[in-house]
């Protein structure tokens, strides 16, 4: 049975929780995996970091990590200080994730998100300077057991790898076996050409995969093909995290940045909002098996 997860935002306006409350939930809701996201890692104590990871591993959730990298924290940035100092938080970022068992991190942590398309965009350079960067980074993963996971976006969120082919490239550029692909429907659908012919190019390089509908409500809801889609991960024996990242609701730092402008949600409450998760994960189990 594949493992099915959740990423917590879906209940919260920032990029910052108290992440014991979503451990529970996400046990009470069914579901195998917790993402939470890396922003308030770095300020936590040992034992705060301690105590989610023996209550995630009590309530048998598996934890794993996302990140949207701050300007600061590019990796591909022309400015060496800049590069420097992003390898230095990842550095340290990768041992606390270590120390809290967490396995996996994913997300655009090549480049940085929300991008300022303002300003001009060099992508052989980013591309050059990330590739450098990221097996430098990967490598520190590596040796901690973390799968590093770069997450394919669509272009108004991303410009370095916006394609499961431009994803794999990299990756082979990259030249890390923990060095992964990570694909979300959400992105795939604006992107690729084939849902399955995507996941079919990453095939083993695949390490991470993200689920929501067009629209970003939790899988079930809309008009994603999830048969194709299950189907081609089935294909190519994906046993990598399937992790939902819905968002329905507007405001705070989240709303701002996932650019939910109307309440997708239709105003419900936070128990409705539990019971759509539940019903969305009875799909995913059903559809992934
Ligand atoms: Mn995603």
């Amino acid at each position: 049975m594949p493992r099915i997860g959740i990423y917590y935002a879906f209940w919260e306006d920032r990029w910052q929780t108290d992440y014991s409350r979503y451990i529970r939930k996400a046990a009470q809701l069914g579901l195998d995996i917790l993402e939470i996201a890396c922003t308030p890692v770095p300020a936590m104590s040992r034992t705060e970091m301690a105590r989610l990871r023996d209550e995630a591993a009590d309530l048998g959730v598996m934890l794993t990590a996302g990140h949207g990298p701050s300007a600061a924290q590019n990796l591909a940035s022309s400015d060496p200080a800049v590069q420097r100092q992003a390898i230095a938080y990842y550095t340290d970022l990768l041992e606390r994730l270590a120390f809290m068992n967490i396995r996996s991190i994913g997300g655009g942590i090549y480049s940085y998100w929300p991008v300022d398309y303002t300003r001009p965009i060099d992508k052989p350079g980013d591309w050059a300077r990330s590739v450098q960067n990221v097996r430098a980074v990967g490598a520190i993963a590596r040796d901690l057991g973390i799968a590093y996971c770069l997450e394919s976006l669509n272009r108004f969120e991303g410009y370095l790898i916006n394609t499961a082919s431009e994803a794999v490239q990299f990756v082979q550029e990259v030249g890390l076996v923990n060095v992964k692909v990570m694909l979300d429907t959400f992105h795939m659908n604006i992107e690729e050409d084939s849902f399955a012919g995507a996941i079919q190019e990453a095939g083993s390089r695949l390490g991470h995969f993200h689920i929501g509908e067009t629209n970003r409500k939790p899988p079930g809801q809309g008009r994603m093909p999830w048969a194709e889609i299950a189907s081609a991960l089935k294909g190519i024996d994906y046993q990598g995290p399937i992790v939902m990242e819905p968002f329905v609701k507007m405001g705070g730092q989240v709303g701002q940045d996932i650019r939910v402008w109307r309440d997708l949600s239709q105003g419900a409450s936070e128990s409705e909002l539990d019971a759509a998760i539940f019903k969305s994960v009875a799909f995913c189990r059903q559809i992934f098996a």
